[in-house]
């Protein structure tokens, strides 16, 4: 094997893939059975936040276009899943490239004749030192204590390298004398070659079964931590489900005569299907013994607060909100309604007293995302809270336990969860988002949204057919004055609106139209609490969030008689 005749750098490429699926199996396995990081989350999630401007939010858009165009599901989690296969993609693709590269400095250095290991091992454990750190940052995919996430990310590095090293040795440094004299050497090496990788695909394979098979049956994996809820269970009700929160209390407006148009959204948003947006693939782990609050900067009297402090010390104020995602596009699912308890900001500012200088508090999230809320506001607006409850139960990990902001009128990306610092400072800063290039100040638009057209729900009125249409509108915390309903270009006619849950939720309107056969178009619209018209030009949802008028266009059948 003198001759160099290929670069090696396909079948480095090969080689690096079928380690590196293997190595994806180990990794799932040590996650799934105690833990351990899970390399290719933390590696998409550290890019994900290192990837200069807009890269990120353009990515995300692009997926949430694909998933409605396509009706893919809910966005908030297929987008998730999205995301999921784009890590693993991604990790595989990045150990192929490494392979391929290992391969051809090797070759390029005439390695031929060594049985060495060394160069591998070197080699995975520089690329092991960049995953911890990578993995390290993001720090959310394990609990266990940094050193051994160091270490077991170090070891399976290393031997990763050490394998890829061996299987380069046994590929290009084959004694000659181990080839049958009468075979033309090129021919036997490929032979060799093609036994070997074929031997190397099927201990790949036997790695990656047991691996998975294993992280499947036995562990509980990240994702699935236990949450403490020490709540009676939901009480029994007799109550639409629909008109009760999650313990089976009765919604403030459960008696109001204006009933939703059959097919609208829930008002309030069951807990399991409120919609999640955040930069994890796996929410962040905060453990409720270790962590506390500090309010430290520019205050005349800093505090750590734990948990139990902020539901003992402080009176607790409880809130029904509608949260909206600014990516929300026009009509769509991430946006949801739940009751918020928490500690007014202005209680909390009362007692830490901060200084003539205090402008603005910074907080900082277990996650890396940060945002700014001006203090002005806080002691304009006693709503803004800090929340430790949604639902009457804890925040789910999910949802930002053991702690997040409300901050009223504004998306959600002004909104940290998984808070672990707040610090009074005083200049604005961008916050997470805004940084990357979405609005400053995110306050939320007005919209109205069609849910249903609900021909299989009419009402025989006398001798007129009615069909109820209905859905929502929301304003943030500016409420809303009117909802109108155009049918084909018609008159504008205002809808019933059912009273809100509260002044920051959205509210459920309904119209119930006269029935005529054919192909029609309803459009809806609405004005807010101050009597500002909901902005009808179209706009995407970068980087202020969508505008326009929501339509649906469909046939109406004549109901069949019965
Ligand atoms: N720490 C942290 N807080 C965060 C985010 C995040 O990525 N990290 N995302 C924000 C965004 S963009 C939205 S829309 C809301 C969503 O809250 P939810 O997932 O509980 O519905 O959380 C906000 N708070
Ligand atoms: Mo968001």
């Amino acid at each position: 094997m003198q001759a160099v005749r290929k670069s090696g750098v396909l079948t480095g490429a090969l080689v690096g893939l079928l380690f590196t699926v293997a190595l994806t199996a180990i990794f799932f396995m040590g996650n799934r059975l105690i833990t351990l990081p899970f390399v290719p989350n933390d590696f998409f999630e550290w890019l994900t936040r290192v990837l200069p401007g807009t890269i990120v939010p353009t990515v995300i858009e692009i997926m949430v276009k694909i998933i409605r165009g396509l009706n893919l599901g809910p966005t908030d989690s297929t987008a998730k899943t999205a995301e999921y296969l784009i890590a693993l993609v991604q990790f595989l693709v990045l150990g192929t490239v490494l392979g391929g590269l290992f391969f051809v400095v090797l070759r390029r250095r005439h390695v031929v004749n060594s049985q060495s290991y060394l160069p591998g091992a070197i080699f995975g454990g520089v690329i092991g030192v960049a995953m911890l750190l990578m993995s390290d940052s993001t720090n959310s995919t394990s609990s266990l204590d940094p050193f051994i996430r160091a270490i077991w990310i170090l070891v399976v590095f290393v031997g990763w390298g050490a394998v890829l090293n061996w299987i380069y040795n046994d590929l290009y440094t084959l004694p000659d004398t181990a080839r049958p004299a009468e075979v033309p050497a090129a021919s036997a090496q490929q032979l060799d070659r093609r036994q070997f990788l074929i031997r190397v695909g099927g201990a790949t394979a036997a790695i990656t079964l047991v691996g998975g098979g294993v992280g499947l049956a036995l562990g509980s994996g990240d994702g699935q931590r236990p949450v403490s809820s020490g709540l009676a269970p939901a009480a029994e009700s007799t109550l639409d489900p629909g008109l009760t929160d999650g313990q089976g209390n009765p919604l403030p407006n459960a008696h109001d005569p204006v009933k939703p148009a059959p097919g609208t959204r829930p008002e309030y948003t069951p807990l399991k299907d409120h919609y999640r947006i955040d930069i994890n693939l796996n929410p962040p782990v905060v453990a409720e013994n270790t962590w506390s609050l500090p309010i430290t900067g520019l205050v005349a009297n800093p505090i750590t607060l734990s948990l139990s402090d902020l539901r003992t010390q402080y009176a607790a104020m409880t809130q029904y909100v509608t949260l909206a995602c600014i990516s929300n596009p026009l009509g769509g699912d991430l946006t949801s309604t739940t009751k918020w308890t928490g500690v007014s900001l202005q209680q909390i500012m009362k007692q830490v007293q901060p200084t003539q200088d205090a402008g603005f508090l910074r907080i900082t999230a277990a996650d890396g995302f940060d945002e700014y809320v001006a203090l002005d506001l806080i002691n304009k607006d006693e709503r803004i809270m800090l929340t430790y409850e949604w639902d009457g139960q804890p925040l789910l990990p999910e949802h930002g336990f053991p702690l997040r902001i409300y901050v009223p009128d504004l998306y959600g990306m002004k909104q940290p969860k998984w808070i672990e610092t707040i610090e009074v400072v005083q200049d604005w800063q961008e916050g997470y988002w805004v940084r990357r290039g979405w609005s400053e100040t995110a306050q939320m638009n007005a919209t109205s949204v069609i849910d249903t057209v609900a021909t299989n729900s009419i009402i025989k009125n006398g001798d007129q057919m009615l069909v109820p249409i209905g859905g929502i509108a929301h304003a943030g915390a500016r409420g809303i004055s009117k909802v109108e309903v155009q049918v084909d270009n018609g008159d504008w006619v205002e809808a019933q609106r059912r009273g809100p849950l509260s002044q920051t939720t959205w509210v459920i309107w309904r119209y119930d139209w006269p029935f005529s056969e054919g192909q029609h178009t309803f459009a809806v619209r609405c004005v807010d609490g101050k009597g500002a018209a909901q902005i009808v030009d179209v706009h995407d949802v970068a980087p202020d969030g969508a505008t326009g008028i929501f339509s649906v266009n469909e046939y109406i059948s004549n109901p069949t008689n019965t």
